[in-house]
C-alpha cells in the first residue's frame, strides 16, 4: 500500500525548522506539513496551560491535512501538551523529549545527566520524568537558559558576549560533574561551539532534532507507513506570523525555496492577554 499521507511537523516559530530538516535529509521521500506559529512565540515564557490551547488550536488547524502523524517540534509544547494531544489523537504523536532522552541515556557513562531548555521546559520537570522512566538511577540537573534563544534569534552565534551568556548560563551545570548533557531546546544547537568550549569536551551534547527523526523513521518503519512514493514531496509550510521574516529563515536553513502560506488566527483572547 502506498501512503501518502504527511507528517505534521509543529512549531513555536521557525525553530522546528531543525527537525524537518533532518526529516527531509532522513526520510526525504516524506511529505512534511510545517506550522510555525510565529506570531505568538517565544512559547518558552508562557504559562504550561496557554501553551496546551496553543498547541491544541494548532493540532486542529494541522488534522485537516490528515496527516499519518504529529512531530511536536517545540520542546516547549512538548512538555506541556504531549499527553493531552496524544490522547486526543488516533494517530501517532511524537515530542521531542522522549528522543532526547533516549540518547542521552545510550550516550551517558556516569549516569550523570544535564539538561538545559526554556522557563516552561524545565519548570514541567518532563526531562528528569522521561529520564527517569527510561533508566530510574539516573541523575539529573536541569537548568532553565532564557537568554539563549534571543542570542540564537540575534544571529550571534560566537560572539564574546555569546560566550559570556552561555558561561553564565551554565554555571550550575559545570558545578556539577555530568557527562552529558541535553540541549533540550530547539536553538541551542545553533551554539553548540560556545557550549562546548564552556563545558569542556568530556560532556556530549545531545540535539533532539536527529533523534526524533530517528524516532519518526523507527515509528513509520513499524507501522508499515513509511511513503514509498518516487517523486520528491512538495512539502507545505504555515506560519502565523511575518512571512518574509520566515521565507528568509527557511530559505537559509533549508537550502531550497518553499511553498509558505500565512494564517491568521481567528482566535479569541483572554483580557491583558500579552499575545
Ligand atoms: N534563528 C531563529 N529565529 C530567528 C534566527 C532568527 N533570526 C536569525 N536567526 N528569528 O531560530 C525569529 C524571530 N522570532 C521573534 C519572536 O517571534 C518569533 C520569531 C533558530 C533557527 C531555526 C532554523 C539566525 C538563523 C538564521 C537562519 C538559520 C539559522 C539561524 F537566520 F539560527
Ligand atoms: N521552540 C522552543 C523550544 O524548543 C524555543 C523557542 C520558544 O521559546 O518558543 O522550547
Amino acid at each position: 500500500m502506498f501512503v501518502h499521507q504527511a507528517i505534521a511537523i509543529l512549531d513555536s516559530g521557525v525553530g522546528g525548522l531543525t527537525v524537518a530538516k533532518e526529516v527531509m535529509r532522513q526520510l526525504p521521500r516524506e511529505k512534511i506539513i510545517y506550522f510555525g506559529d510565529t506570531a505568538r512565540a517565544p512559547y518558552g515564557p508562557r504559562s504550561p496551560e496557554q501553551v496546551r490551547l496553543f498547541t491544541e488550536q494548532i493540532v486542529d488547524f494541522l488534522i485537516q491535512f490528515n496527516p499519518k502523524m504529529v512531530v511536536i517540534a517545540c520542546n516547549t509544547a512538548t512538555a506541556a501538551a504531549l499527553d493531552f494531544i496524544a490522547a486526543k489523537l488516533t494517530i501517532p504523536v511524537i515530542g521531542v523529549i522522549h528522543p532526547g532522552a533516549r540518547a542521552a541515556i545510550s550516550a551517558t557513562k556516569t549516569g550523570h545527566v544535564g539538561v538545559i531548555g526554556t522557563v516552561g521546559t524545565i519548570r514541567s520537570g518532563a526531562y528528569p520524568a522521561a529520564l527517569i522512566e527510561l533508566s530510574p538511577y539516573i541523575q539529573v540537573v536541569s537548568e532553565a537558559c532564557p537568554d539563549l534563544v534571543p542570542l540564537v534569534e540575534q544571529g550571534q552565534f560566537d560572539t564574546e558576549h555569546t560566550k559570556e551568556v552561555v558561561r553564565r548560563s551554565l554555571h550550575s551545570m559545570r558545578q556539577n560533574d555530568i557527562d552529558c548533557l541535553i540541549l533540550g531546546c530547539t536553538h541551542y544547537p545553533f551554539l553548540r561551539g560556545a557550549i562546548r568550549e564552556v563545558m569542556g569536551p568530556g560532556v556530549k551534547l545531545i540535539s533532539s532534532a536527529e533523534e526524533t527523526a530517528r524516532e519518526i523513521s523507527t515509528v513509520l518503519y513499524q507501522k508499515g507507513q513509511l511513503s514509498k512514493g518516487e517523486k520528491t514531496p512538495v512539502h507545505q509550510f504555515f506560519c502565523s506570523g511575518d512571512v518574509k521574516m520566515f521565507q528568509t529563515i527557511a530559505w537559509e536553513w533549508l537550502d531550497e525555496e518553499i511553498q509558505l502560506t500565512p494564517i491568521v488566527w481567528h482566535v479569541r483572547r483572554a483580557a491583558g492577554d500579552a499575545v
